[in-house]
């Protein structure tokens, strides 16, 4: 586990469920475009939320690559969860600025509806086939730049599933402060 102050805000990395993190008031999900349940990151968010997550979302759906969503949290133990769709790697193009979109846009509605504290997988990596390494510094990238922008959120989380990815996004932010 990495943890950083900068800017007033703490930035952490950390191995675990993107959808146990009860400290969070937003959590992000690595949504499909229907904002349906879905594998990965979307089927542990919606099975932890229940099944009115997915009545809330279907006004909201279908979105496109880059682009977030906010909804109530349900059952979960957060306010909010961002919805973000991230794009499919080699399909949806550019794929490094609709990345970097659904990173900037999830910190925006955090910023808009007032929240302190947002929990990120990493979008885009699983299923999308996004290669980690590049999608991290892309992540960091964006989130870096945001920082100055923001004044209610004040502690950004990574959350990482395994351990392996931790240590790539441990490794990535290291070498962007250096
Ligand atoms: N907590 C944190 N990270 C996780 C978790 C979890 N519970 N589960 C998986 N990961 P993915 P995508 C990691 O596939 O690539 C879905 O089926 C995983 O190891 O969830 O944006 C949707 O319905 C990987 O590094 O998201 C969409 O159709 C990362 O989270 C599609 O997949 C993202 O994996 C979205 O694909």
């Amino acid at each position: 586990m990495t943890t950083r102050h900068l800017q007033g805000v703490t930035l952490e990395c950390v191995q675990g469920d993107i959808a146990r993190q009860p400290d969070m008031d937003a959590i992000v999900n690595a949504a499909n475009a229907e904002l349906r349940i879905g594998g990965g990151v979307a089927g542990a968010i919606h099975r932890g939320a229940g099944p009115e997550l997915e009545r809330e979302c279907q006004p909201l759906a279908p979105i496109q690559p880059g682009q977030a969503v906010i909804t109530g949290a349900h059952n979960l133990p957060n306010r909010s969860v961002v919805h973000c769709l991230g794009p499919v790697y080699g399909v949806d193009e550019p794929a490094e600025p609709l990345l970097a979109s659904c990173y900037r846009n999830a910190l925006e509605l955090a910023e808009q509806n007032e929240l302190g504290s947002i929990a990120f997988p990493a979008i885009s990596t699983g299923a999308f086939g996004y290669p980690l390494e590049a999608a991290t510094q892309v992540a960091f990238k964006t989130v870096l730049e945001m920082l100055p922008q923001l004044s209610s959120v004040k502690h950004i989380r990574f959350v990482l599933f395994q351990k392996a990815d931790a240590r790539v996004h441990e490794e990535v932010l290291e070498r962007l402060l250096d």
